[in-house]
């Protein structure tokens, strides 16, 4: 039999709004001039939010904090087309997706600062708690959209996780059941070059990471992860389509990590200073404000304003945080235990 090829895989890339804040206007989702605005105050806020959690970690204020510098436009671009009702899993470094979503911003430090109450989510919000173990919550997110399916519920479910994620086989088993149920799922990584000090060529010998759906039934579409406008409509599109019983979708947003894994870390002893440096012209934030000035909805005195009103509100964050009363230290073994040994017990008494 002669070799023939079945099928091919043809991942498309979507991009819309480039360096120059030039956009291609076919592609241009529906978005008003405020929409965009309020796009742009959320990558403002999150970036304010970003640096002051690591300068709180450096003053010893708050406990090892993974920054999502560069990732603002996957972040806030997804997150910009989620319903309220739709259910997000996140992993670790989605802090611009919790404070799109209307997270209390005093919570986020709390959490950071080792208090894990800050995850107790508010009940009029979907999301689940950070997940700091690799992927392990996107089978989560699979059996969530299934649960929904079967339901009748008109919700989504959403999984954040990185390109190292793709690497578990949690990645794959979730991604194998929500193909074969045709779950509700939308599955958002944030390809950002690196997994801590392993570089994207060493996690995986895919041409793309977006392409990995199609082995289970499903579309995988690569994004410009720095591009608000092409997340945002690849996410909203995404939700359409499951919303509609179509199944899940892929989404690659392709980004960088533009500065140290957590502030545990030391980018500088693994990668190179210009690879860096070749990133920053395509920085997310940035892009958006070329667009904007172009459109005249961008003025110096616009910025002032969002970046003052970014500042008052981190400000009121950070005080509310610092006022709560510290948890009570024996509750780490308290609810671990049906029953505590001797020696528990009498810690928790010295406490
Ligand atoms: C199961 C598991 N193994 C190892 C780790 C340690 N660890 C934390 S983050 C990380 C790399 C994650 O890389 P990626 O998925 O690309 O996400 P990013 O940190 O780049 O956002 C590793 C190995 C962990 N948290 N969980
Ligand atoms: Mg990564």
């Amino acid at each position: 039999m002669p070799e023939s090829i079945i099928e091919s895989i043809n991942v498309k890339r979507l991009e819309i709004l480039d360096v120059n804040g030039d956009v291609d206007s076919s592609l241009m989702p529906a978005l008003s001039d405020n929409e965009i605005k309020r796009m742009y105050e959320l990558l403002v806020l999150a970036r304010t939010f970003d640096e002051r959690a690591l300068h709180l970690q450096r003053e010893g204020r708050l406990g090892t904090y993974a920054p999502i510098l560069g990732q603002e436009a996957s972040q806030i671009g997804s997150a910009f087309a989620l319903e309220k009702t739709d259910w997000v899993f996140p992993s670790f470094r989605e802090m611009g997706v919790y404070i799109a979503m209307g997270y209390p911003i005093h919570m986020l430090f709390q959490y950071w600062g080792g208090d894990e109450r800050g995850l107790i989510t508010p009940s009029d919000l979907n999301i689940f708690p950070i997940c700091i173990p690799v992927g392990t919550h996107i089978p989560h997110a699979a059996g969530a959209a299934i649960a929904a399916k079967h339901k009748g519920d008109k919700v989504a479910a959403v999984a954040y996780f990185g390109d190292g994620g793709t690497s578990k086989g949690d990645f794959h088993e979730g991604f194998n059941m929500a193909g074969v149920f045709k779950a509700p799922a939308v599955f958002i990584c944030q390809n950002n070059q690196w997994a801590i000090s392993v570089p994207r060529q060493r996690q995986s010998a895919s041409k793309t990471l977006a392409q990995k759906a199609f082995s289970y039934g499903f579309e995988g579409i690569q994004v410009d992860g720095n591009d608000i406008f092409a997340v945002y409509k690849a996410t909203k599109d995404a939700l359409k389509k499951a919303k509609s019983g179509n199944g899940p979708t892929f989404i690659e947003c392709f980004t960088y990590r533009m500065t140290h894994h957590t502030t545990a870390d030391d980018a500088t002893r693994y990668r190179k200073d210009d690879e860096v440096a070749s990133w920053k012209p395509r920085d997310p934030v940035l892009r958006l404000k070329l667009f904007m000035a172009k459109k005249g909805l961008w003025t110096e005195q616009y910025q002032k304003e969002t970046e003052d009103k970014a500042k008052v509100i981190i400000d009121k964050a950070v005080s509310e945080e610092e006022s709560i009363k510290p948890p009570f230290p024996g509750d780490m073994i308290s609810y671990t235990y049906e029953k505590l040994t001797p020696r528990q017990a009498k810690q928790i008494k010295d406490f």
